[in-house]
């Protein structure tokens, strides 16, 4: 089963221009208790290089294009983000990366819970042994 799960956002747009709505437990298939922002990226970095024991996270280009390589261990997997009708589910337990972000390109990340640093596994090998 593909490590890449797409949520499509439906454009509720007419012709005025484009609208984009995220709804906990309606298109959002969790509780949001945070939103933040990644943008103004500087070029060639890489983000991310750490997975999560429990958090689930909706990613969204809300601007711009950025990539992400999803990794479980086993598979490696890259998605585009392009579009604010598009968002990556990024799954707990998962390793992320996020790379090729455009000048303009502003991130948006739905997240389940509260910022806590001890979700994090910074370190790959760390990252194989608790999954494995
Ligand atoms: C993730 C990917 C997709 C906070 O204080 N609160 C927050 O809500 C966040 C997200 C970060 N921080 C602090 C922690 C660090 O001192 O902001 C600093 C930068 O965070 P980090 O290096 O973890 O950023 P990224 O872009 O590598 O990762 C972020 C999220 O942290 C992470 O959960 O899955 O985006």
């Amino acid at each position: 089963m593909s490590l890449i799960k797409f949520i499509e956002f439906k454009n509720l747009g007419d012709e005025r221009g484009n609208l984009v709505s995220f709804e906990e437990n309606k298109n959002i298939p969790f509780d949001i208790k945070r939103v933040y922002c990644i943008y103004a990226t500087k070029d060639n970095t890489v983000r991310g290089l750490h997975a999560h024991k429990t958090l689930k996270q909706v990613a969204i280009a809300i601007n711009g294009c950025c990539k992400f390589i999803l990794d479980n261990g086993l598979n490696r997997e890259e998605a585009i983000l392009d579009t604010p009708t598009k968002g990556l589910l990024i799954d707990s337990c998962l390793w992320r990366e996020m790379h090729d972000f455009s000048d303009d390109c502003v991130l948006m990340v739905l997240a389940s819970d509260i910022y806590d640093e001890s979700d994090y596994i910074r370190d790959f090998q760390r990252f194989i042994e608790a999954v494995y």
